[in-house]
């Protein structure tokens, strides 16, 4: 009655902001990523019979604020008639700071807690499961570059390409570990209902996704990097315009946008993007990695730097 499951975080490329259904998690727009190999959370999830509630421990400590999430994921997964749970959940990585730790933290909750009850899903099904709890978790599902789309009744998630078949590397500067200041599921919503910008955002996605699409399907870096880019740009005029304003970038930000924008002047094959909070991740050819890893680190504010590889779905470790 318990299993521990790992998954990766994954990196929008084409951005999901902002949702068209609250209630069932229904994203407003698609979305296409690509799942990281070098940063990981792994869960276990313990079904105690004799538990009076369930009990949530993240990187060892005991977490209250995410717990009433957690228990909703795992209602999902197992049904609201399940005995009560002990959630591990551990990353390698600074969570709740833009790093994309929702996605990889309820992908390998679903999974181990499938696992755990010895239910078996398919990877479409873990993932609507996953993504009703967090939308990018869905996309954790899949390794390599995976579509979130927003046509339909429910959550879908397919592959567009695996990881070997197009190797990009990630350079993440990380400019502040700490939380952000507000979550993205209320910074979305603030954007919907507040920001000038957002019905021209959500009418011009198509158009990104199938730009994206296409260089990804072509390997095509140089058409993904200005896509990405404008993209990126687009969703945070969208949170700058909210009211009240999100900003999420601090001065190390924009220093590494003008390092990526150097690079770029230099030849370099590198684009950057940026998610709900204030941490630059440079995509770039395998080639250029040791580069871009470089010119980062020595960017003024960047406190440390990680990269990646394109890592693979959400897996079981063990179940017993
Ligand atoms: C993304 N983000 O596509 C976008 C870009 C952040 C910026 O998906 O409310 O934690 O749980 O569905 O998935 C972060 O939002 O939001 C996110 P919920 P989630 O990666």
């Amino acid at each position: 009655m318990q299993a521990t499951a790992i998954a990766q975080p994954n990196i929008a490329l084409i951005k999901y902001w902002g949702k068209r259904d609250v209630e069932r998690n229904l994203p407003a727009v698609g979305s296409i990523s690509i799942t990281l190999c070098a940063l990981y959370t792994e869960v276990n999830v313990e079904l105690v019979a004799d538990l009076p509630g369930d009990v949530l421990l993240v990187n060892g400590v005991e977490n209250q604020p995410m717990l009433p999430r957690v228990s909703a994921c795992l209602d999902r997964v197992l049904g609201e008639k399940r005995a009560f749970a002990r959630v591990a959940s551990d990353s390698n990585f600074p969570i709740a700071a833009g790093l994309a730790s929702s996605a990889s933290a309820f992908a390998a909750m679903t999974v181990a807690a499938a696992a755990a009850a010895n239910l078996s899903y398919t990877s479409e099904a873990l993932a609507r499961l996953a993504g009703a709890t967090s939308g990018s978790a869905a996309r954790s599902l899949f390794g390599g570059y995976a579509e979130l789309s927003n046509s339909g009744d429910t959550i879908n998630v397919s592959s567009l390409c695996e990881p070997e078949s197009w190797p990009l590397e990630v350079v993440v500067a990380i400019t502040e570990p700490g939380p952000k200041p507000t979550s993205s599921t209320v910074a979305m919503e603030l954007s919907r209902q507040t920001s000038p910008f957002y019905d021209r955002w959500v009418l011009q996605q198509e158009h990104d996704l199938d730009v994206a699409r296409a260089a990804i399907l072509k390997r095509d870096f140089a058409q993904l990097a200005t896509i990405a880019e404008h993209n990126c740009l687009k969703m945070h005029s969208v949170m700058w315009a909210s009211r009240p304003p999100m900003v999420f970038w601090n001065a190390a930000t924009m220093r590494c946008l003008q390092t990526v924008r150097r690079l770029q002047g230099e030849g370099c094959n590198v684009f950057f993007t940026i998610d709900a909070g204030p941490q630059v991740k440079a995509v770039c050819l395998p080639a250029e990695v040791e580069r871009v890893r470089l010119a980062l680190a020595n960017t003024p504010g960047v406190q440390k730097i990680m990269t990646s590889s394109l890592g693979s779905a959400a897996r079981l470790v063990n179940a017993a």
